[in-house]
């Protein structure tokens, strides 16, 4: 089974974790955006090639190792929509990142600035969501954690406004998948 990907990308930290709470075998093939425009047809990381079996979204690479694994990914409606609003702040915060990069005003762009707004919100009501604080933690939490973690590394947004997630994010500090994977590590 190999995970294809780069270490500062949240996505594949996910993914990474999972793999290591598995206690899969896997080999991590780190890759540059020129590869995966040629190795994946959503041109990004993560991907995985197991066997026969290509996957290109973190879901699916997370569906399936926890599927191996024998847990699900999720265990009911409430914990998917959490997993699915913190990876809305997230694309929306890498977009917005990514259009920065490019030398876009998002100020100016009437989309962008529904982005940021959108950002806003998102955290508003996830900021309300009763988050895991001790191991195991769900994948809502570990998308939580990974979502706050890239934001902080490259400074995207204030968590000051937001104390319950940057408890969780504490907790998950305090647990070595987590720590151990962080961008900067
Ligand atoms: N929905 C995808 C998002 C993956 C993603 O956006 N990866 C970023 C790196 S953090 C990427 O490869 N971006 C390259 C690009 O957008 O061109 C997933 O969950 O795997």
């Amino acid at each position: 089974m190999q995970l294809y990907g780069s270490y500062t990308s949240p996505y594949v930290r996910h993914c990474r974790i999972a793999l290591i709470e598995s206690g899969l075998d896997f080999e991590f093939v780190e890759t540059d955006p020129a590869a995966s425009a040629r190795l994946s047809p959503a041109q990004r990381v993560p991907f995985m090639i197991d066997g026969e079996l290509q996957l290109s979204d973190s879901l699916a690479i997370l569906a399936h190792v926890r599927g191996l694994a024998g847990r699900p990914l999720y265990p009911c409606a409430s914990v998917l929509n959490r997993l699915c609003l913190a990876t809305t702040v997230l694309d929306t915060a890498i977009n917005l990142f990514f259009m920065a990069r490019d030398g876009v005003d998002a100020g100016v762009v009437p989309y962008l600035q529904r982005q940021q707004a959108r950002i806003t919100t998102a955290l508003a009501e996830l900021e309300q969501q009763p988050w895991t604080l001790e191991a195991p933690f769900d994948d809502a939490t570990l998308r939580l954690g990974v979502m706050i973690g890239w934001a902080q590394f490259r400074q995207r947004i204030d968590f000051s406004p937001y104390p319950r997630l940057q408890a969780a994010h504490q907790a998950l500090l305090a647990y070595p998948p987590f720590a151990d994977t962080q961008p900067n590590a």
